[in-house]
């Protein structure tokens, strides 16, 4: 498996559902060293996987608690990723952003926070999605991809942007 071909993906069920979120405030956008799970030692925004009965959203508002220890609300629906690697493991990642938060983002077990400026987001210690997708995301488009991953190398992938409605 090495090209969005080789799948099939109108059958795809991400074996793992997830959640990110993007806090953006004041030209800055806060973002985490991630200390634990898939992507561990790279930089991504808060998230994580989606519990029993739980929304999207529900996560993704959950799991900035947990990591951040902050109250995020006015989650805006950014887009969908299909992320399909080699190996076998399969996700499925909503991405929410938002400007709306309570609290100051701190320190845990999961996750170490930082504010970022906008024009000089850490692209090289990210997913290698993230540099080709992040920036609709700050455009306000909204987006859907499909991708091929052998470990942190992106081999194949397809990013459509998606009409701004629900
Ligand atoms: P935990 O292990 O933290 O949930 N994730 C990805 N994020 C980006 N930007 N690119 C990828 O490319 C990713 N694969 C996974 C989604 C996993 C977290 O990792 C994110 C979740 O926030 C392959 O519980």
């Amino acid at each position: 498996m090495k090209r969005l071909t080789d799948v099939d993906w109108d059958t795809w069920q991400g074996e793992i559902l997830a959640t990110l979120v993007f806090v953006i405030r004041d030209g800055k956008i806060l973002l985490i060293d991630k200390k634990t799970g898939i992507g561990k030692g790279k930089i991504n925004g808060p998230g994580g996987k989606l519990e029993k009965g739980e929304s999207p959203e529900q996560c993704a508002r959950r799991e900035c608690f947990e990591e951040l220890g902050i109250r995020v609300s006015g989650l805006q629906y950014c887009g969908q990723h299909r992320f399909q690697f080699v190996d076998g493991l399969s996700i499925h990642v909503w991405v929410y952003r938002t400007h709306d938060f309570e609290g100051v983002p701190t320190e845990s077990a999961e996750a170490s926070p930082m504010w970022v400026p906008l024009d000089d987001i850490p692209f090289e210690r990210m997913w290698e999605d993230d540099g080709i997708w992040l920036p609709m995301l700050l455009r306000g488009e909204r987006f859907r991809g499909r991708w091929i991953f052998d470990g942190d190398r992106m081999l194949d992938y397809e990013l459509l942007r998606e009409l701004n409605q629900e």
